[in-house]
């Protein structure tokens, strides 16, 4: 009996799991040479040309400036390395439909770009890959960034068939849907090592991501070195050698701005700081009532804790290139607040009338200080329901979704203020179901909530979530890649009311099996299936 229910368990699963997948098997796979995340537009044609990546060049009107010339020594090597050499020269192809050998990729930046430039919130990453029946192949773009989403693209048109590398002519003309395309890294929880840092934004490059949202600190670890402060990371950090030098900071920013993608910190408060307190107990409260020893938010009552945060968000200024800083808010535990007499006094005094009330004060102050620093500022959405009054150009971040906290009645009353959102309560890579769970990534549309179009225009996009209290060094990468890519596909490519599941199943298995060629440890997407990571 035990067996029979346990079958019948298995058999709904699979029949589940079986209705959107389909095994792409050994046969001919139909979506090789198509681009993940799918572009605006695509018109392409039987008509193809081949290429000898020993035969093949970027050619720039001018060299002028240094992100084009590593992006196309980057792309190069993706060309050259990632596809295996053919042997001598590419084999003739007795094909009706086949045009000869591409030999060139015109790069058309219409504008200079600047050594030094940093990825802007409203990046102009629009683009057109011209592959042409009469030998015409250029990539242009106005912008850099452009450029770069284009050489992605390109790199994605070529596929491998019959011993040659293949590109059908084709005509993509591209933009994104939303300007805030973000993955959030938690290193609180446990320490992310730099080369899975590096190797998670060259995947973030590989699904047009654009923003790395560094949650660098929390409760449990402070692996920030602070060049001020260096105690919070001396006394909060795990170990001496888990910790993110000012050095290492600096490249992973360069390394982030090279590919386009923005990184912007959050220093969490006043909740999830109990790592500031190793060093800096009286930024905390002490709630005093409890013999525990333990330590609560940060203190909003004291002048001290204000001047700290000053000083500490001047370095931050200097450090985080972005015009905008995450400032947390999220999930303040009021319990510490509620049992220390020195914030009762405090309330009373300023007629305080409740803890979020209190809450906002704190954001309040901080937000003064931040702006006074020329930050815009990122909050989770618990700072807006708190009634705080957010600076024009603050966005507020939904995270919450339960029963009594759905994300659409959130986005609707945010909107409604004329707030604009980030969207990340459908995307969160730490929680698990079986195969396929990228579907549900997929099916989450930020704009499906009741709110007018303006309302809707207020969206900046979004941000899959890798919170890390079960992942390390050894599960991240693989739990974030293929999985974010779906979130990378929702935030990019244009609105679909009705999505071909199949069709994109074997999209993102193809995806899949060109991370792992480029050395990024993508898990499987589906159900069985296989890669061939060298062809
Ligand atoms: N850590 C921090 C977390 C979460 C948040 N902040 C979180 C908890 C539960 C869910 C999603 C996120 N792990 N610092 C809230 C933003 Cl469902």
């Amino acid at each position: 009996m035990k067996g029979c229910v346990f079958l019948l368990f298995v058999v709904s699963v699979w029949t589940n799991i079986e209705s959107y997948i389909v095994n792409p098997g050994p046969q001919y796979i139909p979506t090789q040479g198509s681009i993940w995340p799918k572009p605006a537009s695509v018109s392409t044609s039987n008509y193809f040309y081949s290429i000898n990546p020993k035969n093949f060049n970027f050619v720039v009107k001018e060299w002028n400036c240094a992100i084009l010339e590593k992006a196309l020594e980057d792309y190069k090597n993706i060309i050259v390395q990632q596809i295996p050499p053919i042997n001598g020269t590419t084999s003739i192809i007795e094909d009706e439909y086949y045009l000869g050998e591409m030999t060139e990729l015109y790069v058309d930046l219409n504008r200079t770009c600047e050594d030094g430039d940093y990825p802007p919130l409203n990046m102009d990453e629009e683009y057109v890959v011209g592959i042409q029946k009469d030998g015409y192949f250029n990539l242009t773009s106005e912008s850099i960034w452009g450029i770069l989403r284009g050489l992605e693209s390109f790199s994605q048109l070529l596929y491998y068939s019959d011993q040659t590398i293949l590109i059908n002519c084709t005509i993509v003309w591209d933009r994104p849907r939303y300007s805030h395309r973000g993955f959030l890294l938690d290193t609180g929880r446990h320490f992310i090592p730099l080369d899975k840092i590096y190797q998670i934004i060259l995947g973030m490059s590989y699904n047009k991501l654009n923003v790395f949202h560094w949650h660098i600190v929390d409760d449990q670890s402070f692996p920030f070195v602070s060049s001020k402060f260096p105690e919070l990371s001396s006394f909060g950090a795990y170990h001496p050698s888990l910790t993110y030098s000012p050095e290492d900071v600096a490249n992973v920013i360069e390394f982030a701005r090279l590919r386009g993608i923005r990184v912007i910190p959050e220093f969490d408060t006043p909740g999830h700081t109990r790592s500031w307190g190793q060093s800096h107990p009286e930024l905390l409260t002490s709630c005093d009532s409890v013999q525990t020893g333990a330590y609560g938010p940060i203190d909003p009552s004291k002048n001290t804790t204000y001047n700290f945060l000053e000083k500490f968000f001047e370095e931050i200024r200097d450090v985080f290139k972005d015009q905008f800083i995450h400032l947390g808010g999220d999930e303040v535990d009021y319990d510490c607040w509620e049992l220390d007499r020195n914030i009762s006094d405090f309330m009373s005094e300023n007629n305080i009338t409740s803890y979020a009330k209190l809450e906002g004060y704190f954001i309040g102050k901080l937000l003064n200080i931040t702006d006074r620093l020329n930050f815009s500022s990122i909050v989770w959405e618990e700072v807006f329901n708190n009634g705080v009054d957010l600076p024009q150009e603050t966005i507020v971040h939904i995270w919450r979704d339960w029963t009594g906290a759905l994300w659409r009645d959130t986005m609707q009353e945010v909107t409604k203020a004329g707030k604009t959102a980030l969207l990340s309560a459908c995307w969160y890579l730490d929680h698990l179901s079986s195969g396929g769970d990228w579907v549900s990534f997929y099916r989450c549309e930020p704009t499906d909530f009741t709110g007018t179009d303006e309302q809707k225009a207020l969206i900046l996009g979004g941000e899959a979530c890798m919170w890390a209290e079960v992942v390390d060094k050894t599960n991240v990468v693989q739990r974030v890649f293929p999985r974010a890519s779906a979130t990378a596909e929702k935030l990019w490519s244009p609105k679909e009311d009705n999505f071909d599941s199949d069709l994109t199943a074997r999209r993102l298995e193809e995806h899949t099996c060109r991370m792992n060629r480029r050395n990024i440890p993508a898990q499987p997407p589906n159900g069985p299936g296989y890669c061939i990571s060298s062809f």
